[in-house]
């Protein structure tokens, strides 16, 4: 199949408004709960994190946003933080709490028994909310290491109820103009029960809680087998789809480069959010990237992962719309699939190359970053990194 010039030129025009958010905790060491290997160069600070993904934006031309995590981006001027981002040619992103460190709640936070738990919980989602302030910051993303590891633990309905008073109170103390988002997982830390483990569980709060409420998908959050290009179709239908955390996993929650372990089924999300027309920026969708690099460096692996988006995204676009369109309402089984299967076969590189190369960039992003001395810059001038989020 060869699309059209015309299709080209639309792909084309879709990509150059595509952003692509990234986690500052992707450029602090990390590991898993065997070794976290140490790497030359890692941030120091969130200063030098913001710093690094500035150069994942510098050669993708993609990716102007850098979600932040608190207390592990903790500074003592935050106006100046998003001026030092602003001075780098990026801006803060969604700012995410943090409720799963503290000793206080290890049986949970907004949902915890006592009063005095939920009150510090809710009081620490009003503290990001002033980090949002200061930041210009438009959004708040929720998750909660909350839930049970054995039944009868805990009463699963009266978590429910307090888990929903608690997030009204949060959502209440936002602006006007602010979002909260509320990310679902199915299991741990956790592992009888989690008290936001799907995309029900969030939809229904995210109803009750108003307009401006609306789901994360991870898409490291769900069972083996689950399929998740419906539950973006379901939530997409509902305007309630906020944003992805976008990142590949082989068994559990494992934090790889997205579009890593199965390049399909990124390309098959990317089809369900070109036919609701939800690539563009104005439809609420942010796509985010939620990943560890354990032993790959990691401004690299960002790249990687924002061409990988990429490329899922622009074989969506070259799907025939018209030709898949005919051959369902035919009841063209086989047809319908080969349209679909054409444009996933496609190779887009060179594709985005030429984009690349239209929007000022280098065609090949990561040997530009490579040749760009970036790497041993920072190595030689950073000395004792920081770990991403644990113990940071
Ligand atoms: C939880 O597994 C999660 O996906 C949430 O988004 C957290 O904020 C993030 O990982 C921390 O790395
Ligand atoms: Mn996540
Ligand atoms: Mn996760």
């Amino acid at each position: 199949m060869t699309a059209s010039t015309k299709t080209v030129e639309a792909a084309k025009a879709a990509l150059r408004r595509q952003t692509i958010e990234l986690p500052s905790w992707a450029f602090g060491n990390s590991g898993t709960r065997f070794k976290v290997f140490a790497q030359q160069g890692v941030p120091r600070d969130p200063y030098e994190k913001i710093a690094d993904a500035a150069q994942v934006n510098l050669y993708t031309g993609v990716a102007p946003r850098v979600s932040l995590h608190i207390p592990w981006d903790l500074v003592d001027d935050f106006s100046d933080l998003a001026r030092h981002a602003a001075g780098l040619g990026v801006s803060i992103g969604m700012i995410n709490s943090n409720v799963f460190q503290d000793d206080d709640f290890m049986l949970g936070s907004l949902t915890h028994p006592d009063k005095r738990v939920r009150r510090k919980a809710i009081d620490h989602h009003k503290q990001c909310i002033d980090v949002m302030r200061a930041t210009g910051s438009s959004h708040l993303k929720v998750w909660l290491a909350d839930g049970l590891n054995y039944p009868g633990q805990d009463s699963i309905r009266g978590r429910q109820d307090r888990l929903a008073e608690s997030l009204a109170e949060v959502y209440g103390a936002l602006d006007e103009d602010q979002h909260m988002v509320l990310e679902y997982k199915f299991f741990e830390p956790a592992f009888y029960i989690t008290d936001v483990p799907d995309w029900g569980t969030s939809l229904l709060h995210c109803l009750a809680l108003g307009d401006r409420a609306s789901v994360v998908l991870d898409t490291g959050h769900h069972a083996p087998g689950t399929n998740i290009e419906f539950i973006v179709a379901q939530l997409l239908r509902q305007g309630r789809l906020g944003a992805f955390d976008f990142n590949s996993r082989f068994y559990a929650d494992d934090d790889l480069m997205v579009g890593a372990a199965d390049p399909f089924q990124l390309f098959r999300i990317m089809h369900e959010i070109v036919q609701a027309g939800a690539l563009d920026p104005a439809s609420g969708v942010s796509f985010m990237l939620d990943q560890c690099h354990n032993i790959e460096p990691k401004i690299p692996g960002q790249i990687r992962s924002v061409m990988n988006v990429q490329e899922a995204t622009t074989k969506a676009l070259l799907v025939d719309a018209d030709a898949l369109l005919a051959a369902q309402q035919a009841g063209d089984v086989l047809g319908a699939h080969g349209v679909l299967m054409d444009a996933y076969d496609t190779d887009v590189r060179p594709l985005l190359a030429t984009l690349r190369e239209e929007m000022g960039l280098a065609a090949d992003p990561m040997a530009a970053y490579a040749a760009s001395g970036y790497a041993d810059k920072i190595a030689a001038e950073r000395v004792g990194g920081a770990q991403a989020g644990w113990g940071a």
